[in-house]
């Protein structure tokens, strides 16, 4: 079943609430179209700021979303680790929670619980968060997945320019003359900018764009010049250009004398940075290197957008520093189309910044190593002192969960069972822990397995707050429908918690945590940072409702935010001048060697969202990349007698997964990349994370997510496995998911457009025993009924078809499975014919003819419209504009643009 029947119930009338997209930090106003009970239907909001009523292909799926067979409903209690969890009601569950914090506190103080909590909370929740950790229980143990996210970011911004700010606006992609793009595939991360960004160079093609990154991604489609650097060489890069900047007398004299200081330092560091020693380390040309120079250089506005691949690294701080070091040599900062803007990739990293949702931070921008900033925000509490003790960073916390310094651990609103490196020993410390809460909105993520107590959260839609977008924009998310089941909001979960522990540890106090609203929750918080860089004590509510999003600094009586900081070149350090960070270029931890001897590379997918509990319900979002697949380069698979589709073992100093394998031009011999989605759900395996490493940025502590060492080698399965089943698929998977534990490989998705199937891939040594196939067959709905069976016990081959009103409704291929694109081709079209009744009853296993089926990925979603066709319209001499026309892709979200275009560029133009 979907919460979102297209049809409004009999006599609903439908509603349209503004309000927010839940994916990425572009923070795109939605149009959500209800009849009070189930979302109909989303569309982008013209009045919104962040995209002027655009949608990505995410966003506009929305509404496709949420499957409700796998929402959690109802809290749900274990009372004993090897015991099931069982439901309950609201206060059993948060009392029995409160007393066990209570106890634990109790007995081993406050360092010995700790929270994780996620840049997709609200900025309410967060406050609340915040106020029961730091001020009720007296722990600085509060970190969220933003540490794997912006923190290398949050430090870079501190220690150049004395704030944790990205001084620019989206409206700076207009202005700019050279836009640097590093370490970011916005055209599948932050694809609404990306959209913005494709029309600026339409209207100014001389607009120069270069990206750094070392793969060829979509974002690439509009670079002018695409430097494919090896892995984590940016420092170098940018010391590099540094350098040239300098023998080109190509930096702004006036403005470091004026508004910077330490670039002495830093000019004695990159003399050593001669262009034939950085061309040479980053893998690129002297000349290449040299034009990026010249187009900083030379440049009237130079902006650069950075993400991942940057802050993702041991070296992650200081990539983010020697990246604005440029704009500060340059004088390319403080003015229209120019400035270090770090894209933010959840919807609410930066209202985790602001409310200081990091182990070291307090909220408004504080520091809790600052005893000053300690006691403004425990004056402002009403209690005598906060927490001295350093917070545990992510990577830290679950190490400490694993050595038993934990005891008891809050999870909300993210998924570190899949999401966090080295997922080996997180499984470990999950499952260790006494008492794990998780706090979610679906039941199926990988962490919830763990949860002795797992609460359910209302999400996106359901819920009220506030969030902050990449360019410090303060939008007010509206609830358009209740919360399905029993589901609360966070802010209001995390409150009711902290009074009840509050009632068991002070039960004289009258409590801190009486809020009734998430607005008297933003109320309280938001003069928390009066006076400070990000003053945002002038926004309200109803301001926002009155004059729309907001960007900070926005102060008590002011009329309007500020779109741009820094105009003055005066800095928040205590000298008022930004600062040169002069770092020596270090290379990742994990070199490549003999035994392990490609890089791992990880990172989005167009249509995906982080562990998919919410993408991966929608069928259609599963069109683009159907499975979780490996990219090697050609010269990679050929020296490993690798061929697309076959399965690989991929071994790192951590872990192994199994999966298949596809040849990439655009990936660089000794690199691999997989894309970050696939956890233990849909990958069997503890996911891709069980391949990565913990070892993280000194400063930021941020892990270095994208480099790990690996080795790839060919596995012989012989035995396979090929299903498809339509309908219920939320409560197939969660049937069918276990029956594949003992299957050396299998990969469960979605697919299908109207009909939603569960697909599922597997492969073993040998048959599995019949009664697990049988389990199997009855849980695909193939073991009676009308289904068509062809079974040769002898060469362990089966065949099962079910055929209903004239078509495929599930089907299974066991042993051999040369037949399953044709198979699948005949369930899409709804064929049932007599070619498919002859080979059924046929001992051969392969397909009719020649017909092996042809790949159906499909580029433009909103449209419906496959590679083949786009293909077929190419040959037949259609450019971008006639595909469009004749083909309608590429004419909604523009997603599926840059992909189009690669398509095109590499066809032969025929005269
Ligand atoms: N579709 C989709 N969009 C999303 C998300 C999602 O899950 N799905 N998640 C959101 C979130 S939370 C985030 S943080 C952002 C992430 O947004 P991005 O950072 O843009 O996305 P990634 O694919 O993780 O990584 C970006 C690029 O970094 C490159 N890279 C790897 N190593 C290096 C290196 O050493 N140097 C350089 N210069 N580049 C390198 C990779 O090849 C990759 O193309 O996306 C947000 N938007
Ligand atoms: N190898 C590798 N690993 C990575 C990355 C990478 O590039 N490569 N990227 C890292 C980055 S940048 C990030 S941001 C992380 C993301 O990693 P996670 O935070 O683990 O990602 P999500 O799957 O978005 O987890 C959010 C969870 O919150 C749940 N949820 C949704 N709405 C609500 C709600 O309103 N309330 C509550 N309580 N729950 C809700 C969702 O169902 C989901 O399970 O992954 C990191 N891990
Ligand atoms: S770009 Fe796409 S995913 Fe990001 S906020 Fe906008 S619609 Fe949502
Ligand atoms: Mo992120």
């Amino acid at each position: 079943m979907t919460i979102h029947p297209h049809e409004p119930r009999d006599g609903a009338a439908t509603q349209i609430t503004a309000s927010t997209c839940c994916y990425c930090g572009v923070g795109c106003g939605v149009l959500i179209e209800h009849d009070g009970t189930r979302i109909l239907n989303v569309t982008g909001d013209p009045a919104h700021p962040a995209n002027y009523g655009r949608l990505c292909s995410k966003g506009a799926t929305l509404h496709l979303t949420g499957d409700l067979d796998a929402r959690a409903l109802y809290p749900e209690l274990r009372l004993g680790k090897t015991l099931a969890r069982s439901r309950t009601d609201w206060d059993s569950a948060l009392d029995h929670a409160a007393t066990v914090f209570a106890d634990t506190l109790r007995e081993h103080g406050p360092d010995s619980v700790a929270f994780y909590i996620s840049g997709q909370l609200l900025t309410e929740d967060y406050y609340a968060f915040n106020k029961l950790a730091r001020a009720l229980i007296g722990t600085n143990n509060i970190d969220s997945n933003s540490r794997l996210c912006m923190s290398s970011a949050v430090v870079g911004y501190k220690r150049s320019l004395g704030a944790d700010a990205p001084p620019c606006s989206y409206e700076d992609i207009e202005h700019a003359q050279t836009l640097l793009i590093a370490g970011s595939n916005m055209a599948y991360a932050h694809p609404v900018l990306f959209r913005r960004l494709e029309e600026a160079k339409a209207q100014r093609p001389d607009m120069k764009i270069i990206v750094v990154d070392p793969r060829r991604t979509d974002t690439c489609e509009l670079a002018d010049l695409h430097l494919a650097i090896q892995p984590g060489t940016d420092v170098a890069l940018f010391h590099g250009i540094l350098h040239l900047l300098l023998w080109e007398g190509w930096t702004d004299r006036r403005y470091i004398d004026a508004h910077t200081e330490g670039f002495d330092a830093l000019k004695a560091l990159v003399r050593d940075y001669n262009p034939s020693m950085v061309a040479e380390l980053c893998g690129i040309t002297v000349e290449a290197l040299t034009t990026c120079a010249r187009w900083i250089g030379e440049s009237p506005a130079f902006l650069s957008l950075w993400c991942m691949g940057l802050n993702q690294s041991t070296a992650g701080v200081a990539k983010n520093s020697a990246l604005i070091n440029l704009h500060l040599a340059t004088g390319q900062i403080g003015k229209p189309g120019a400035g270090p803007f770090s894209l933010t990739g959840q919807p609410n990293a930066m209202g985790g910044r602001e409310t200081g949702s990091l182990s070291n931070l307090l909220p408004g921008h504080r520091e809790v190593a600052d005893p000053v900033h300690r006691s403004e925000v425990a004056a402002y509490w009403g209690i005598d002192a906060l927490p001295e003790t350093p917070g545990l960073s992510a990577i830290e916390l679950f190490d400490a969960v694993h050595s038993g310094k934990i005891k008891a651990l809050w999870i909300a609103c993210t998924n570190p069972a899949q999401s966090v490196p080295d997922q080996a020993k997180i499984h470990e410390a999950l499952a260790r822990c006494p008492f794990v809460v998780v706090q979610e909105a679906f039941f199926t993520t990988e962490t919830c397995r763990y949860a002795d107590l797992l609460l359910p959260a209302a999400s996106w839609g359901e819920k009220e707050g506030t969030v902050t977008n990449s360019e410090r924009r303060i939008s007010h998310v509206r609830r358009a429908i209740s919360a399905p089941g029993e589901a609360r909001s966070d802010w209001a979960i995390t409150l009711d918690f902290a009074r009840r522990l509050e009632s068991r540890l002070y039960p004289e106090q009258s409590s801190r945590f009486a809020f009734p609203t998430p607005e008297a929750l933003f109320e309280e918080y938001k003069h928390l940072t009066t006076g400070r860089d990000l003053d945002l004590s002038g926004i309200s509510y109803s301001l926002i409702d009155a004059h729309g999003p907001q960007q900070w600094p926005f102060s008590t009586g002011a009329s309007q935010g500020t779109p741009r900081l820094y105009e003055n070149g005066v800095f928040p350090t205590t000298s008022g001048r930004a600062r040169f960070v002069a770092d020596e270029y270090a290379a990742p931890k994990e070199k490549r060697d003999a035994r392990y001897s490609l890089t791992l590379n990880t990172g989005r997918l167009r249509d995906q969202w982080h562990g998919m509990s919410r993408t991966g319900t929608a069928a259609r979002l599963f069109s683009h990349v159907e499975e979780p697949l490996l990219s090697l380069h050609p010269d990679d698979m050929r020296r490993r007698r690798l061929m697309s589709g076959q399965l690989t073992r991929v071994k790192s100093r951590r872990g192994s997964l199994l999966v298949r394998v596809e040849s990439d031009e655009n990936i660089r011999p000794g690199q691999a990349f997989l894309p970050m989605h696939w956890g233990d759900r849909f990958l069997k395996g503890l996911g891709i994370n069980a391949l990565t490493l913990s070892e993280f940025d000194p400063l930021s502590k941020q892990p270095e997510l994208k480099h790990a060492g690996i080795e790839v080698e060919k596995v012989e399965l012989p035995w396979e496995l090929y299903a498809l089943v339509e309908g219920h698929v939320q409560m197939r998977f969660e049937t069918l998911r276990p029956l594949f534990e003992t299957f050396s490989h299998a990969s469960l998705t979605l697919t299908g457009r109207d009909r939603p199937a569960l697909l599922i891939r597997a492969a073993h040594g040998e048959s599995p025993d019949k009664a697990l196939l049988a389990q199997i067959y009855n849980s695909l709905n193939l073991l009676d009924g009308p289904v068509m069976a062809y079974d040769d016990a002898r060469r362990q081959v089966g065949k099962r078809v079910r055929i209903e009103a004239g078509r495929i409704t599930a089907l299974c291929l066991t042993g051999e499975t040369a037949a399953r694109r044709w198979l699948k081709s005949l369930w899409e079209e709804g064929r049932a014919d007599q070619d498919l009744r002859r080979w059924l009853l046929a001992p051969l296993s392969t397909p009719p003819g020649s017909q092996t089926g042809v790949s159906c990925k499909t580029l433009c979603n909103c449209m419906n419209v496959s590679e083949a066709a786009i293909r077929g319209g190419i040959a037949e001499g259609l450019d971008l504009n006639g595909l469009k026309a004749s083909l309608g892709c590429g004419t909604q979200c523009g997603s599926c643009v840059p992909e189009i275009k690669r398509l095109l560029a590499r066809t032969p133009v025929h005269t």
